[in-house]
This record gives C-alpha cells, sequence and structure tokens, in this order.
C-alpha cells in the first residue's frame, strides 16, 4: 500500500532522534504539519522562524541530537536565515524542512516562489529538494546523516505537490553515523612529542574541540608542566578542577592567558579555531591538533598540525612525553592570573542612583543560579559579562554567539535550551536591543509555558556598539535606544510576577535589590503558574563608560562628567605632557593645540582597548594619532605609555597590565 510523503519525511525525522520541531505553519507546510502531529515529535509554535532556529540549534548543541525546523514557502522559509546561520557555524545538527510551492510551477516567479538552494547554500552541510515522490525517503535520510556526520544544517527543500504525493516505500533506507575514533599516526605523534619535548616553555591553549577531553588535557599539563589558555567556547570544558587554568585569551579574555601564549616556545592548540590573528604568538612553534583538517594553520602559520580528538590524540601522546619537574614557567602564569581574578573581582561592585553595573549583575546571577544551569547570553555586552563572570564548574553550560556573532540569540536559544532539558535551570542574558528584536517570542515563552529567568541588561543603548565605535575613535552613534519598562513588558506578556521594578534613583543597590527580589519570589512561586522570571536590570553600565575631564592644568583634579554610568572607572585618560595654551587645557596632546579637552576616553573594559583616544576640541572630535603618548591614570597611579606603542590590534590587557602597575616604562 502507498504511503502518504508527508508521513515518510516526518517517521524518518523521527527515527533519526528528532524531538521537537520549530515552525511557523502555514499554506505548503500544512500537510507536514498533520503528519508531524501524528507522530511523536512536538511541535513547537513560533512567533518568528529565526527564533526557531535560534532554539532548535540550541537543542541540538545541548542535547547533540538533529533538531528540526520547517517553514511554509517563500517568506516562511526565509525568515530561518540568521539563526541557520548560527546554527551551522557552531556545527549544530539541525534539519530545516523548506516547505516549497508546486514543482510545476517552478521557475516562473509565481507568487511566494523564492529558489531555497540559492539562499541556503552557504550555510548548510546539505541543501536539496525532494525531485519526485520516489526519492522522499532517500533524500531525507541523506539529509538528516549528512547533518548529523558532517554536523552543520541540511535543508531539505520539499514541494507541496511532492508532500502531498502518495509512493510505494519498501525499500529500508535508514540514518546511520558512525562515530569514529581519530588520532594522528605513530610517526606524527613522534614527531609532535619531539617539537614538545625539545622546547623550553610550554602552554595548552585549548579550544571547543576539548570537549570531553578534561582529564587528558590536565595529565599532559601535569607531565609537561604547562599552564592551560583556552578560548571563550573551551570556558564550560577547561575552567572548572582545573589548578593550571590561566584563563581566556582573546578580547574577552586575561592578561595571564595572552602574555603566556606570547611568551611560551611552543604551543600546543587543541581544538582552537581561534579566529583573531593578533593574539597567536610570532616567536613560538605551534603544535595544532584538530578534528577537521581545513583548520590546520588557517589562523597562523604553525609548525605541526595533526588530524585527531582532542582525548584520543593525547591519549596517545601522554606516553612519549618526557616528564618534567621545573613548574616554575607554569606558577607564575597560575600566579598572574590569580592576581587578575582578584583585581577584577575587587572592581565588582554595585552601581550608584539605582544603576546596576553588568558586571555586578552578572555575579549576582552566578551567585544564585543552580549549578547546573544553562545560560544563553546575547551577543553584545550579557555575552561578555556571561563569560567574565559566571563561573564554570562541569555542569554549567553557557550559549552565546561566539562564531556568528548576532543578535537576539539569547532568549530564543533559551527557548531550546528549556525544551531540550526541562528539568533545568535555564537563565536567559538578554541586552535590551537583543531582546527586543525578537521581542515577539516572549509570547512562545508563555505559550510553552517554560521557566526560562530572562535578566534584562537595559542600559538604554547598544552598548558594545558604543564599545566599538570608542575605540575606532568616534563619539557614539546611533546607539541610543528608547527602551519600554520592560518590568511592564513581562507584565503584559503574562510571564509572570508583578513584581519587577526598578529600584528608585539615588537609592543605592535598590534595582538590583528589586530584581533578587523578584527572582527570589518567583522561585518561591515554582512550580506555580507564576514561573517565569524576568528581571529588571535597572540601568547598567560598562566600566568604561565613565567620562572624565580636568579642566585647570595646576590643578589636574578629574572629575566625572554627567551621564557617567561606571562606579569604578577603569582607566582615566588624557594626553600628557603638552599645553594647548588655553587656561582650560589640561595637558593634551600636540594636536589638540587649538582648545579645550571636553572628554577624553578609553574604550577598554572589554576589549577594544586599541588605545583609541579621543577628545573634543571646540566642538570638534579629534582621535589621538598613533604616536601619541598617552598616560593611564588608572587606581594604581600614573602610568605611561611609551610613544608609538599604541596602535590598533594592541591588546587591552598590556594596557590593563601597566594599569597594575605591571611593565611601566
Ligand atoms: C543581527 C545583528 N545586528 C547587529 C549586530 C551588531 N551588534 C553587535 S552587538 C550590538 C548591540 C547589542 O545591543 P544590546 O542587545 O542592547 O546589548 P548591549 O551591548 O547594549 O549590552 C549590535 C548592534 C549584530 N551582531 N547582529
Ligand atoms: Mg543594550
Amino acid at each position: 500500500m502507498g504511503k502518504l510523503v508527508a508521513d515518510i519525511i516526518v517517521e524518518t525525522l523521527q527515527s533519526a532522534g528528532v524531538k521537537h520541531c520549530y515552525g511557523v505553519v502555514g499554506d505548503t507546510l500544512n500537510l507536514i504539519a498533520r503528519s508531524l502531529e501524528k507522530s511523536e515529535i512536538e511541535w513547537i509554535s513560533m512567533r518568528h522562524e529565526e527564533a526557531g532556529a535560534f532554539a532548535a540549534q540550541a537543542e541540538a548543541q545541548v542535547a547533540d541530537r538533529l533538531t528540526a525546523v520547517a517553514g511554509s514557502c517563500g517568506p516562511g522559509s526565509l525568515h530561518f536565515i540568521n539563526g541557520i546561520f548560527e546554527a551551522n557555524r557552531n556545527r549544530a545538527p539541525v534539519i530545516l524542512i523548506a516547505s516549497q510551492i508546486i514543482r510545476d510551477e517552478l521557475g516562473f516567479e509565481f507568487i511566494q516562489e523564492v529558489d531555497f538552494k540559492q539562499v541556503y547554500r552557504d550555510c548548510s552541510v546539505f541543501c536539496d529538494m525532494i525531485h519526485t515522490p520516489e526519492q522522499a525517503r532517500r533524500k531525507t535520510v541523506i539529509a538528516c546523516q549528512t547533518a548529523l556526520a558532517k554536523r552543520g544544517v541540511a535543508v531539505l527543500i520539499v514541494p507541496a505537490d511532492i508532500s502531498a504525493s502518495v509512493v510505494d516505500d519498501n525499500i529500508p533506507y535508514a540514518v546511520h553515523v558512525a562515530k569514529p575514533v581519530t588520532r594522528p599516526n605513530d610517526a606524527d605523534l613522534g614527531e609532535i612529542a619531539d617539537i614538545l619535548n625539545s622546547s623550553e616553555n610550554l602552554v595548552l591553549y585549548g579550544g571547543s574541540g576539548c570537549q570531553g577531553a578534561h582529564q587528558e588535557i590536565l595529565a599532559v599539563a601535569d607531565k609537561l608542566k604547562a599552564p592551560i589558555a583556552h578560548t571563550s567556547r573551551a570556558k564550560d570544558f577547561l575552567e572548572f578542577d582545573n589548578p593550571y587554568n590561566i584563563g581566556m585569551t582573546g578580547m574577552l579574555g586575561n592578561e595571564a592567558g595572552y602574555h603566556a601564549l606570547l611568551d611560551c616556545d611552543a604551543l600546543l592548540m587543541l581544538g582552537a579555531d581561534f579566529a583573531w590573528r593578533q593574539f597567536y604568538p610570532d616567536k613560538a612553534k605551534i603544535v595544532q591538533v584538530d578534528i577537521d583538517p581545513t583548520h590546520l594553520g588557517r589562523r597562523h602559520p604553525i609548525k605541526k598540525g595533526v588530524v585527531g580528538d582532542v582525548k584520543a590524540t593525547l591519549e596517545a601522546l601522554l606516553p612519549k612525553l618526557v616528564e618534567r619537574t621545573d613548574a616554575s614557567f607554569r606558577s607564575a602564569y597560575v600566579k598572574r592570573y590569580a592576581k587578575y581574578r582578584e583585581a577584577e573581582q575587587a572592581k565588582v561592585a554595585a552601581g550608584h542612583d539605582g544603576s546596576i553595573p553588568g558586571s555586578y549583575l552578572t555575579q549576582v546571577i552566578n551567585r544564585h543560579a543552580a549549578k547546573d544551569a544553562l545560560f544563553a547570553a546575547d551577543d553584545g555586552t550579557p555575552a561578555a559579562w556571561a563569560y567574565r563572570h559566571i563561573e564554570a564548574n562541569g555542569r554549567r553550560r553557557i550559549f552565546a554567539s561566539l562564531l556568528h556573532g548576532t543578535m537576539a540569540n539569547g532568549m530564543p536559544s533559551s527557548i531550546g535550551l528549556q525544551k531540550a532539558e526541562p528539568g533545568r535551570q535555564v537563565v536567559c542574558m538578554a541586552g535590551d536591543g537583543g531582546i527586543s528584536m525578537l521581542f515577539g517570542d516572549l509570547m512562545t515563552v508563555v505559550q510553552q509555558e517554560l521557566p526560562i529567568k530572562i535578566a534584562v541588561y537595559d542600559n538604554g543603548k547598544l552598548g558594545f556598539v558604543e564599545i566599538e565605535q570608542k575605540a575606532e575613535g568616534m563619539l557614539d552613534t546611533f546607539t541610543k535606544l528608547k527602551n519600554p519598562n520592560f518590568a511592564g513588558v513581562a507584565r503584559a506578556r503574562s510571564l509572570g510576577p508583578d513584581r519587577f521594578e526598578r529600584g528608585p534613583a539615588g537609592d543605592r543597590g535598590q534595582g538590583l535589590a528589586g530584581a533578587t527580589r523578584a527572582r527570589a519570589s518567583a522561585r518561591a512561586r515554582q512550580p506555580d503558574a507564576a514561573r517565569h522570571a524576568a528581571v529588571h536590570a535597572g540601568r547598567t553600565c560598562n566600566r568604561d563608560g565613565a567620562l572624565f575631564c580636568s579642566r585647570d592644568p595646576a590643578r589636574p583634579r578629574w572629575r566625572r562628567l554627567g551621564d557617567g554610568e561606571g562606579e569604578f572607572p577603569l582607566v582615566e585618560v588624557a594626553f600628557p605632557q603638552r599645553q594647548c595654551g588655553t587656561p582650560h587645557c589640561m595637558r593634551v596632546a600636540k594636536h589638540c593645540r587649538h582648545g579645550s579637552i571636553e572628554i577624553a576616553e578609553i574604550a577598554g573594559a572589554i576589549g577594544f582597548a586599541h588605545g583609541k583616544v579621543f577628545c573634543r576640541c571646540r566642538g570638534r572630535t579629534r582621535r589621538s594619532s598613533a604616536d601619541s603618548r598617552l598616560v593611564l591614570a588608572g587606581p594604581a597611579g600614573q602610568i605611561s605609555r611609551p610613544a608609538g606603542q599604541h596602535r590598533r590590534g594592541d591588546h587591552p590587557h598590556r594596557i590593563r597590565a601597566q594599569m597594575a602597575g605591571e611593565g611601566r616604562p
């Protein structure tokens, strides 16, 4: 007896392990929707397909299983695009059922016709149409299998007349996924061992490929007396229970990780494909282990590259390594990391005037979140705070858009995380820009009755962009946001308790106290109807948001300019050693000879401290020239920076290290 193709497709998805399908129904998808309804796959009605793709990729990552999204023809299946890019870059096994107009009309600009093969080619590991009813099962199988085996998105284009066809279906095509253990051959391992054994100071540098290899990495670090630095994506896998950890490198990282990489003689890169080239060492011999052969040496020249799973490779490599006794290099960086963490910790404080610094709010969230919580952070400062202030413990996971770098990923990803792990706490750290971009799917949270905790980092701006602009020497441009009262939004959307109030202005800490109360009350009520906690963070700040000036050279007092949000300035900046000749001038750089500096500021707290300093001079914004000699007057005192050292790509931690009193010229 024949079978409906829509049923064949859904049956195949189910046998490939799909538990949830996220999307919006309509026209060409309706038959498949009916098949889904009869199946064990749960349909999640989204308000925007992009949010559905974010949710699916989060579920696919945390549960490590194929997850589906499906859309109607034309705009319906087009809307997924940004989330599909996110999924594919995160190597999340996701299948998009892109329903299509009937075959007979394809190629004639029929209403809602979109060539999905063109659209999705660059963000998928499989993208093809079911051309005949007879190939339905085989093509769905190969789509699922490719998504799982190549780890990425499979786009299966299904014309409506195909899903409505009935076909004999007696050939047992089925999804096969092999999980081989891959490791380099013995000769390659011997070569790696020779490089490492003959080099003096070694550093291990781990990326997301280190998942599941904690024990082996520590064993190698122990034997080689090497510190372990890591990328942000590897934080979940390497930060915990690791006495050799020296933290992240990169924009979100710290000076210990950064300098260790620069100072070592040999670097063992493990499953890391970190994109920013300026963070790689020039003098060290780099040995790279990666499961993807195309990653070898693509960021920076390497001495030796091998293909393998990190765990299996290190297991085989360990016996070939010579045990060391001198751990002084490692100790120096481990101490430096501890010092950095202590200093960072000391800076975190509640805000003033009811404001709540993002760092402080994140530390509160970190303290109160469950030990196995799942965090989803929006691209923007929430992701930066998450990676800096949420502590990994081997059970928690942080999800952010680190490869695609898209806004609005946080809340929709939380939906997928909560659907995948209904018993775990899911915390969304949302930007005010991010959450309002896909506001509609707050209703999915309500409709699905998901107990997600949402903290809105309401700084009234596209804060991360403002920092970027400062780093480029610009004043903030088009970054302001006129926001609704997010507490009101939460209430209006029946998101939960009605207690989300911003603390009264001037009442120090009230905003956070209110937020914490809200959280506590939401918790107390669980598992009652009101299970959602949307924490209104009040105005957060990034710590480099403070503006300073000193108008009188005779009395060089710094004062905070209006609108300074920071409780604790990271840096106060001036161009030193030159007077521009006007009474209201502080010591300024040579190119500001005409007038008074009104503002001098530096962007830096979260990593864009390229040293671009700008000032306002008679109403015109000027930028420091590359050879300006800067003085960073931080809490540690006046520290000058040698001329010519400030350049784009300069590392923030070098600056911070100097602030902390190190490297003073
Ligand atoms: C879809 C998309 N649009 C624009 C950007 C550029 N961008 C990156 S972060 C950011 C600001 C995010 O603002 P918000 O969510 O309020 O977080 P904040 O940085 O203020 O904490 C923007 C516009 C992006 N990454 N993705
Ligand atoms: Mg914002």
